[in-house]
């Protein structure tokens, strides 16, 4: 498995899990033959105890985490979209292909509610990350209509130091090769590689356009692939 260099404080050099070794040539396109709601929880320790691969979507309140999944799943209405920022509020759920299992996780950085609320929030968020062992990758959303924003790299740099693997989505890229977008993703970048060696995955998605699922898909079906052979090799060697 190669592993992306962070450089962390003081120059320490630190080895994050983020790509993992599949080729993705040789996998069969992703098909989406189901996807379910499972149930919201407020706290990791209620979620369920099964060994199913998940991979989670954070990121700014707003910046399109609902909208991902539904377009990724081909399900317009399976999470809940709003104009207004805080829609998801709990660790939500859902099932795919019975197989692997997708979290919507509530909005960092929503400034309209109680810094109470946004506490219980963000300590709900963390601790659902760092503590759920069958979490695969963490996706982090990135708007590409901005330029770079504090608070994504800071959370960045938070799963760096715990080590998480995560991959980068650049969202609602609706003209995908226009300047703008290209822009800002390079300014993200740059700004990556003041810590990083080397630069995490990442994709670019529009959930309006219907655009760039498919390899992020691939993606996602080499981690379950990769997943469920660790498991049976584990398996294996306990029945040995
Ligand atoms: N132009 C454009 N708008 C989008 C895109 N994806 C989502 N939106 C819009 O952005 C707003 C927020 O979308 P959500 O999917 O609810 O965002 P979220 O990150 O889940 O928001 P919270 O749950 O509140 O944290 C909605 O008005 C969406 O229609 C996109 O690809 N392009
Ligand atoms: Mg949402």
């Amino acid at each position: 498995m190669p592993f992306g260099t962070f450089r962390g404080k003081n120059n320490i050099l630190k080895l994050l899990p983020f790509t993992k070794l599949v080729n993705l040539n040789t996998l069969a396109p992703m098909i989406i033959k189901s996807a379910d709601y499972i149930a919201s929880y407020v706290d990791v320790e209620k979620c369920p105890k099964d060994e199913v691969p998940e991979f989670a979507f954070i990121g700014r309140s707003n910046v399109g985490k609902s909208s991902l999944i539904n377009y990724l799943t081909g399900r317009k209405k399976l999470s809940k979209v709003s104009v207004t920022p805080g829609k998801t509020q709990t660790l939500n759920f859902f099932n795919i292909n019975n197989k692997f299992q997708f979290v919507d996780l509530p909005g960092y950085s929503f400034a309209k509610v109680s810094k109470q609320l946004r506490n219980k929030w963000e300590n709900m968020i963390r601790n659902y990350i760092l503590q759920r062992s069958q979490l695969q990758y963490v996706f982090l959303l990135v708007d590409s209509r901005v330029t770079p924003q504090k608070i994504d790299l800071d959370f960045i740099d938070w799963m760096a130091r715990k080590y998480i693997p995560f991959a980068i989505i650049y969202t609602k890229a609706d003209k995908p090769g226009s300047r703008d977008v290209s822009t800002n993703v390079q300014l993200f970048e740059n700004k990556l590689l003041e810590s990083w060696e080397e630069l995490p995955p990442s994709f670019t998605t529009s959930a309006e356009k219907k655009s760039g699922k498919e390899k992020l898909l691939d993606f996602i079906q080499a981690a379950v692939t990769e997943y469920y052979k660790t498991l049976s090799s584990r398996e294996k060697a306990l029945d040995a």
